[in-house]
């Protein structure tokens, strides 16, 4: 039996041991207690979305510092919106084929304030590319392995068995290419990931990205005004606001077990970068849990409830009026809300794993009223 006291503590204590020897950045005393201090929220001080006041963010518990984007190659915030849609041109029928070419490169990459992790990317970034199609696309993946070992590119959704990228049908060498090709079905919020052995070392290495499926109208005639709204570039899928939330964690010390917590990859990123919201216009996210070795994970918003579909599959909700979701490890899901009837302010977003929220997965909407 496992004695999770005395891991939770361990963890707490090597990340706060890291972040005060590897660059004097310090975690705040609550998570250094191992206290939970919801209730500290009410005493803290006001938050300080400029970035003065990071410690007044859930009761003095959050990394201190930022991680350098430009070093790393990305920005948490713009991931949030980053959809790659591909190179598009028509097959001899006449139908959309959308081309993408992805590079498996290792990297090192800054997940906390001083904190680096060996990562193995697609495309130097983790999450890798959000790639965003429309149900019954033509999807050709162009996959060129430049890491240091054997990789492959294994998506959630439907293709033949030559296409699976698990070993014999995908993964490469070093130094290797291979092209999957299939057709964008069925319509919804996947994701795709390395599939090579073994795989949990390979998924947390950071292998992984989300895929978007955006359902096409003329499918649905009963819906197709809700399938209109998910449609990347119709006028009423830009009403909406949208992001991708890639739930990860990352395992700095090999032991099975995880040290670091996020969403979109740097610990308490939105936290310190509160997400803009626009109190008049929907929010729409694209949730997708990778966390290795920690059996679930979950979204839990504060002050507001939302709409939630099921693996996106569905164009009405799978559950309504929500506040919390579970995902097991590659399960996703669509959240929809609005902040219309509230005021403006921060409203705080994590996970409801008390510990994942400490070590990193916590993050803040601002809503704002819309510039005259
Ligand atoms: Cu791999």
């Amino acid at each position: 039996m496992r004695n999770w006291l005395r891991e939770t503590v361990n963890r707490r204590h090597l990340l706060w041991g890291s972040l005060a020897t590897a660059s004097g950045f310090l975690i705040g005393g609550a998570a250094a207690t191992g206290q939970s201090s919801h209730a500290e929220r009410g005493s803290a001080p006001p938050y300080d979305a400029n970035g003065a006041g990071h410690h007044g963010a859930h009761g003095h518990m959050i990394t201190v510092g930022d991680v350098g984007n430009a070093r790393n190659g990305f920005d948490p915030t713009s991931l949030l919106t980053d959809w790659n849609t591909g190179v598009v041109s028509s097959l001899p029928d006449g139908r959309t084929l959308r081309t993408f070419e992805i590079i498996g490169e290792d990297k090192e990459i800054e997940i906390a304030p001083g904190i680096l992790f060996p990562a193995w990317t697609y495309n130097g970034r983790v999450p890798g590319p959000s790639l965003r199609v429309t149900e019954g696309d033509r999807v050709r993946i162009i996959f060129q392995n430049n890491g240091s070992h054997r990789h492959s590119i294994h998506f959630h959704g439907i293709h033949s068995a030559r296409m699976d990228g698990i070993p014999g049908a995908g993964e490469i060498g070093p130094g290797e290419e291979f092209i999957y090709e299939f057709d964008a079905l069925p319509f919804g919020c996947h994701l795709y990931h390395c599939h090579a052995l073994p795989l949990k070392r390979h998924i947390h290495k950071g292998m992984y990205g989300a895929f978007i499926i955006d359902p096409d109208p003329a499918r649905h005639p009963e819906q197709a005004d809700v399938a209109r709204s998910r449609l990347l570039g119709t006028p009423e899928n830009r009403e909406w606001q949208e992001f991708v939330m890639v739930m990860n964690g990352f395992d700095t010390n090999f032991d099975g077990e995880n040290e670091v917590y996020a969403v979109n990859t740097v610990a308490h990123h939105y936290a310190k970068h509160p997400i803009t919201v626009i109190r008049g216009r929907p929010v729409r996210i694209y949730l997708i849990n990778v966390v290795e070795f920690d059996p679930i994970n979950s979204l839990h918003l504060h002050g507001n409830f939302f709409d939630y579909y099921d693996h996106g599959t569905t164009l009405t909700p799978t559950l309504r009026t929500i506040d919390t979701v579970m995902q097991c490890q590659a399960q996703r899901g669509i959240l929809e809300f609005t902040y219309r009837a509230h005021e403006t302010g921060l409203y705080m977003f994590h996970a409801h794993q008390a510990e994942f929220t400490e070590l990193g997965w916590m993050g803040m909407f601002d809503v704002v009223e819309a510039a005259a």
